[in-house]
Formats: C-alpha cells, structure tokens, sequence
C-alpha cells in the first residue's frame, strides 16, 4: 500500500516532535519536515493546528494530526509491522509509561528554564523522581521494553539527551545514580536514527534558547554546556 505524503511540522528544540522524527526515520518512512521559529508562527500553521503546538502532522497535506503519542501510534499503524505491542495489556502500558514520560518533559522544560533557584530545585526534584520511576522500570536490555526499539524508547530519547547534555552538578541526572538508565542511554544514543533526530546546530541552539531565560536556570545551563564545548 502506497503510504501517503507526510508533512512534520517542528520547532527546531522540540521534544515532542523529535518522537516522531526518530520514529519516521526508524521506519525508514520518507518524510517532509518545517521548522516554524515559535516566536513567528504563520498564519496557515495557526488556522491548521488545533492546539497551536507541535508536532503537527500534515497527512497528503489536508488532514492534521495533532498530540505526539498520536502521531507515532499513526506512524506506526500505517507502517508494518507494528511497533506497539498487540496484547492489551502491553499496549496499555506502553501508553501509560510514554503518558509518564510526557510529564517528565514538562518538569524537565520547567528546570530547565525555571526563573529561582527554587524553581530550579523543585523542577529538578519532580524530574528526579520521575527518573527513578524509569530506572526501577527499565527491566530490559538493550532498549527499554527489550531488544528492540519501542515507542516508549523514542518518547524518552529526547530527554535523557538533553539531560545528559545539560548535565549540572545539582540537576536531576547524575548517570551513577540510574545505571539502567544509563546503559540504556549508551545503547539507544548510539543509534543512527537517534543521533540523526535533531538538527545540526541542536547544540549551539540549546545554549541560545538557555541564555534567553531570564532568571535562574537558563543562564546557568548554558554557560555550563558552553564550558564543556563540543
Ligand atoms: N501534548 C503535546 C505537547 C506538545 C508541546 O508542548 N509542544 C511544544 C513545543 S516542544 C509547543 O508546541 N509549545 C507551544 C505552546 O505551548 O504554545 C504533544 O505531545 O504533542
């Protein structure tokens, strides 16, 4: 069956949209990717997004898809065989761990840009705690549900890289404290459609998107990225 044209649309830091980057490219499925600058958004993306968010998902340029988690299950569902398990149980959960790890990217977004030095720590604890969640999960090698790549594994890729990145003495990931978590990182951080799911200069605009905070966190996460160069 002939697959129809897909239209990613993305802001280029996004983590949300980078699940569906890795999925689309672990799928080997062609794609067409925009990059809209969040402080300019056109009109057209306004009238076609129901929530103003991305990742939005133009399927044969008509129809809008919205929500990350709908996105991938699309993806996957148009593109055999199925990543998502098929018993029900199985699927549930997978729905219900990458659900976790979606408020696990808003608590880190919070550290990452919280205006006190509380802010920072609160933020910090939640994603923490989110963390040691994961690592009590992670039962299986080398990916997180077992040997293969999962929806969940590309739900949480986006953030221990920028985690691992941002790696801050206080910050909420210290890899000796989540060895699973770390092996997995290791292992799925190597992977061609992982390393290959964020643009060129992710890096530098990390460190722009940082300094532009004003407050605490961003600042202070930049300035450390910056020191430990490339
Ligand atoms: N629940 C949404 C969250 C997507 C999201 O928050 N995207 C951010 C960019 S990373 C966004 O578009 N923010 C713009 C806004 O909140 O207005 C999903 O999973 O797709």
């Amino acid at each position: 069956m002939a697959l129809p044209h897909l239209h990613l649309i993305s802001f280029p830091l996004c983590p949300f949209v980078q699940r569906s980057v890795i999925l689309l490219k672990h799928k080997n499925v062609p794609f067409e990717l925009t990059l809209l600058n969040p402080q300019e958004l056109p009109d057209w993306f306004l009238e076609r997004s129901p929530t103003g968010k991305v990742p939005l998902l133009l399927v044969d340029q008509d129809t809008a898809v919205f929500e990350s988690a709908v996105i991938s299950e699309y993806v996957d569902d148009i593109t055999p065989p199925p990543m998502l398990p098929t018993a029900p149980l199985e699927r549930a959960l997978e729905r219900a761990w990458i659900a976790f790890v979606s408020d696990l990217v808003m608590a880190m977004h919070r550290w990452m840009t919280a205006p006190t030095e509380e802010a920072f720590r609160t933020a910090g604890d939640e994603a923490a705690k989110g963390l040691q969640r994961l690592e009590a999960q992670c039962k299986a090698a080398p990916c997180f549900s077992g040997p293969d790549l999962s929806l969940l594994d590309a739900a949480l890729a986006p953030v221990l890289m920028r985690l691992d990145l941002l790696q801050d003495p206080d910050g909420p990931w210290q890899p000796d404290d989540y060895p699973l978590l770390a092996s997995w990182w290791r292992h799925v951080s190597s992977l061609p459609e992982v390393k290959e799911s964020i643009v060129e200069d992710f890096r530098e605009r990390l460190v722009r998107f940082l300094n532009a905070q004003e407050g605490f966190a961003g600042p202070r996460l930049a300035a450390g990225l910056a020191a430990r160069g490339h």
